[in-house]
């Protein structure tokens, strides 16, 4: 109730180290070109089995099967849950990560825990290496009939602790195409208890849904249960960006790698004509014409040798 600056009292890692979420912006981003595609194991889910979509007073969050897993990371993942991070209307932006400043409309979190050391998410939430969460940030754009699988649920979980049944879809649908261009860093859960462990994996390029499906997400729910008599609407349920001190993020992709392309292909053609110009130019005069087609005198280079003397 007393908002983010409380949370450290209660819980400590929210005031502490690696925390997360952070602004993307070029002075801490590193190319590392290491930093390969992931694969998705067991994303396609088929439509005879079914997840457990629930508002949980914070997000609405979406239950999925550890058999859902991550490869091409130091350890083998497995999927928990996803939820969503979002603002309000007539409100600039509700994702928690920002590039350059900038908020995007909203965010998903795809959360997976370290299935080759720990059990279950409950043991690995608070290890260095325990987490590994996937975040696509949203944009308005066009109709998105993949997030409406999930969306069309949301008069089914208006209240906390509400639940439905959402039919089995391939989870893959909701990131965006281009899935080897990315942030990569070391932080934190967004809430609390805010653990430093994290392995944040940010895609670069955000996926659109459409207006009205982002004004669906900002109005559809409350934090509160059904009767509650002071009933809660659930808007702006991101945390703003933390200091970043002394980290880097690093990049899959060469910032302003095109544009650097272009550039040394337009100063290359420049230079090009300059010596196809200055070849002619020579040329025409040892074939007696200037480079209007102008006759030579002869002499006429002394001539002007003594006139630019002068
Ligand atoms: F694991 C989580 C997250 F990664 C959880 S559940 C476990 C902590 C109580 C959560 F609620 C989150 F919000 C996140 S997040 O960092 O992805 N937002
Ligand atoms: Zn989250």
């Amino acid at each position: 109730p007393d908002g983010e600056k409380a949370w450290p009292k209660k819980y400590p890692f929210c005031g502490g180290v690696f925390q997360s979420p952070i602004d993307f912006h070029k002075d801490i981003l590193q190319y590392d070109s290491n930093l390969l595609p992931l694969e998705f194991i067991g994303y396609n889910v088929s439509p005879t089995e079914q997840f457990t979509l629930t508002n949980n007073g914070h997000s609405v969050k979406m239950y999925l099967s550890p058999t859902m897993s991550l490869r091409k990371l130091p350890f083998l993942y497995s999927a928990s849950q996803l939820h969503l991070h979002w603002g309000s209307q007539n409100r600039s932006g509700g994702s928690e990560h920002t590039v350059s400043g900038k908020h995007f409309a909203a965010e998903l979190h795809i959360v997976h825990y370290n299935s080759e050391k720990y059990p279950d998410i409950a043991a690995a939430m608070d290890k260095t290496d325990g987490l590994a969460v996937l975040a696509v940030l949203l944009e308005i754009g066009a109709f998105n009939p993949s997030y409406e699988k999930i969306f069309k649920h949301f008069r089914n979980v208006k209240y906390k602790d509400q639940m439905v049944k959402v039919p089995g879809f391939n989870v893959q649908e909701l990131l965006p195409d281009r899935l080897d261009e990315y942030y990569r860093y070391e932080g934190s859960l967004t809430t609390p208890p805010c653990y430093p462990s994290v392995l944040w994996t940010v895609f670069r390029h955000p996926v659109t849904i459409s207006q009205e499906q982002l004004l669906a997400l900002e109005t559809a729910m409350y934090c509160t249960e059904r009767d509650d008599p002071e009933p809660l609407e659930m808007v702006d349920n991101f945390r703003n960006v933390q200091e970043f001190h002394e980290r880097l993020v690093f990049i899959s992709f060469q910032e302003g790698f095109l544009v650097s392309v272009v550039i040394s292909c337009v100063l290359g053609v420049l230079t090009i004509l300059a010596v196809i110009f200055w070849l002619l130019k020579k040329s025409c005069k040892k074939w007696g014409r200037d480079n209007r087609g102008v006759p030579y005198k002869p002499g006429q280079d002394k001539e002007e040798e003594e006139i630019s003397k002068l």
